[in-house]
């Protein structure tokens, strides 16, 4: 999508220094970390939000990614959050998980 910012780090129209790419999914270190490790796992094809996802080989793609990158950078402990809507602090408008790690995440969450 044209004016999508994760569209753009997708096709590498944006640098974003990946942790993880492959042919479907690409991952990268969030702008604004909120803990020591803080990556976003996101798929390369545009898709709102979780609530707009029809395929769920996309689910399992990004997931088979998440685990990927955890046992690469040897994290055993970690959170993943997936906001979706305004309300839950989605601020882009492009499906992705956090995965945040390194610190105590504290429960529930704010
Ligand atoms: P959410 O609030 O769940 O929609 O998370 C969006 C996250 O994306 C937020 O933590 C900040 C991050 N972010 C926004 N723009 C950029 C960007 O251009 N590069 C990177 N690396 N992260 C970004």
């Amino acid at each position: 999508m044209q004016d999508c910012i994760f569209c753009k780090i997708a096709n590498h129209t944006l640098p974003s220094n990946p942790v993880f790419e492959n042919d479907k999914v690409i991952a990268f270190y969030d702008l604004n970390p909120q803990a020591p490790v803080h990556i976003l796992v996101i798929p390369k094809i545009h898709c709102p939000s979780l609530i707009d996802v029809s395929d769920n080989n996309i689910m399992k793609d990004l997931f088979d990614a998440v685990q990927t990158i955890v046992k690469e950078q040897n994290i055993s402990d970690f959170r993943t959050v997936i906001n979706t809507g305004k309300s839950s602090g989605q601020t882009v408008f492009h499906l992705h998980i956090h995965i945040l790690a390194g610190r105590n995440l504290l429960w529930p969450p704010g």
